[in-house]
Formats: structure tokens, C-alpha cells, sequence
């Protein structure tokens, strides 16, 4: 059975940003928890910032779970990124992401490298990139392994990264790895963008997958664009996830419709 989960943004610096509720982490669990929602995907700036105590006792209140956690606040804050040319800046990244997977995990959720995976640009090449790419996930997705937790590492559209931006090239690339602790996140927003069949490319992730976005063609609230849910969905079933798709979108008209209107859709589609 696939699970529903709804996003909650803590990050100031990202507003205006694809995330439900924002800056209030009791009213969203209440909300999520009101509309049905299985669980909340966290976004902190920081890995201090997750309150994990207050988010057990908010989680157990409302009988809700903790989808993941998001490390792009490093990125949207800091400017740190996994490809930078420098060692010590990669250490940046590497240490502020390992200290969200050590916070994610007190809760089970594991910690998603979306925005934090960087570019290639300057005098850093596209092959150098994802050697410093593969080290991280190794060496990150190992540590994940220890504190008991998979690593999502989630593929971009090519306005926000030039590494890896469609399924066939990702899966090549997982190939390459020496962990076996890093899954694959399908966010259908980025997918619209880059795939030419998006319920074949998710059959091409096939149980790679730990983690959905689940979003329109715009990024608005599933139900609000031209996606095409019925294949997704029938893709998705037959890979035999059973993971969470979560609402990582615009709250657009407003949080609590865009939460409203996810849920429908994924009652619709996915349940
Ligand atoms: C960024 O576009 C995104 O989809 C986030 O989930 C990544 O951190
Ligand atoms: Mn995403």
C-alpha cells in the first residue's frame, strides 16, 4: 500500500518554495492528521532546527509518522553543495547532511539529497562531479546504513542540476555505487520535465524507488495540472512500491486547499 505524506517547510529563506504548510509544525500535523494524511516530510534549515522531541510527541498525538526529512537548506542557506570544487566545501556539505540523516533517523525517516547534490561548472567537469557525486552517496548513504535508515537521492530537472535528470541514466549510475543504501526519488514535477514517458521511466527505476513527490505538471497540487495519474499509478503498483508519496508542492490557492486537493488525488489514484 502506497502512503500519503504532506510537506512542512521550516526554512524562511525558502518561501515562495513547492511545500504544503510552512513554519508551523503542530498546526501541520494537526491538518495533515484532520485530512487523513499518513505522514509529514519535514524541511529544517538545519539538523539542529528538527525538533525531534516535539515532533515524536506531535507524531504520536496524531498518530502520524515522519515521511523523510530534507537536506536542501544547506543549499538554499549556506550555498554548500556536494560538487563544489573545493574539498573543504564538499566537507560542508557532506557534514551538514550527515548530521539531518543522524536527526531523521531518532524519528525513522530517512534524509533526501535533492538541491544539496550540486552541478557541474567552472573547472569542475561533468565526469569530476559525479566522482564527488558517487563518493558522497558511498560514504553518506554507509552512514545512513548505520543509523538504521535508507539515503533518498532524488534525480533533478536540468534548470536546478546538470547530473543526472532522467531515469536511465540515474539507474546507470546507481549501478556504479558500492553502497546499497540509496533509493531513488520520483518526483513528478522534475520528471515532467525530462522524461518522455513518466510511468516508463518510473518502471525503469523499478524498486530503486523509496520516495514519491507527488505533484502536478506546474507544480501545483496534484489535480491542478495536466498529469496524467492513471498510468503513474498503475507503474507505480506494479514495481510494488509501497513507500509514501508525498506532497511536495505549491500551496496554491493556499496550504489547506493544496493539502485538501492532494489528499483527494491520492484517495483517487494511489490509495
Ligand atoms: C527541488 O526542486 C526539489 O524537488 C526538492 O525536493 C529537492 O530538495
Ligand atoms: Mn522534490
Amino acid at each position: 500500500m502506497i502512503k500519503s505524506a504532506v510537506t512542512i517547510s521550516l526554512v524562511k529563506e525558502a518561501e515562495g518554495g513547492p511545500f504544503i504548510f510552512w513554519h508551523d509544525l503542530a498546526a501541520g500535523c494537526a491538518k495533515a492528521a484532520e485530512l487523513g494524511y499518513d505522514a509529514v516530510e519535514v524541511f529544517a534549515p538545519n539538523a539542529d532546527a528538527i525538533p525531534v522531541d516535539e515532533l515524536r510527541g506531535l507524531t504520536a498525538q496524531h498518530n502520524l509518522k515522519v515521511a523523510a526529512v530534507g537536506t536542501g537548506g544547506g543549499w538554499v542557506i549556506h550555498k554548500w553543495h556536494l560538487c563544489q570544487p573545493d574539498a573543504a566545501s564538499r566537507d560542508n556539505a557532506k557534514n551538514f547532511i550527515r548530521a539531518i540523516i543522524d536527526a531523521g533517523a531518532q524519528l525513522s525517516a530517512p534524509a533526501i539529497i535533492g538541491s544539496m547534490q550540486g552541478r557541474f561548472e567552472g573547472d569542475v567537469s561533468k565526469k569530476q562531479a559525479h566522482d564527488f557525486l558517487r563518493d558522497a552517496l558511498n560514504e553518506l548513504g554507509e552512514h545512513a546504513k548505520a543509523a538504521g535508515v535508507p539515503l533518498i537521492y532524488e534525480p533533478l530537472n536540468r534548470y536546478e542540476s546538470n547530473l543526472l535528470n532522467r531515469a536511465e541514466d540515474t539507474v546507470e549510475f546507481l549501478g556504479t555505487l558500492d553502497t546499497d543504501n540509496v533509493v531513488i526519488l520520483a518526483d513528478l514535477f522534475h520528471m515532467n520535465i525530462e522524461e518522455t514517458n513518466i510511468s516508463e521511466a518510473l518502471r525503469t527505476y523499478g524498486k530503486h524507488i523509496g520516495h514519491v513527490h507527488f505533484v502536478d505538471s506546474n507544480r501545483r497540487p496534484a489535480g491542478c495540472a495536466h498529469m496524467d495519474y492513471a498510468p503513474i499509478a498503475a507503474a507505480l503498483k506494479e514495481t510494488g512500491y509501497d513507500k509514501y508519496a508525498s506532497a511536495e508542492a505549491f500551496p496554491w490557492p493556499d496550504s489547506d486547499a493544496a493539502a485538501k486537493t492532494t489528499i483527494d488525488a491520492f484517495n483517487k489514484h494511489l490509495a
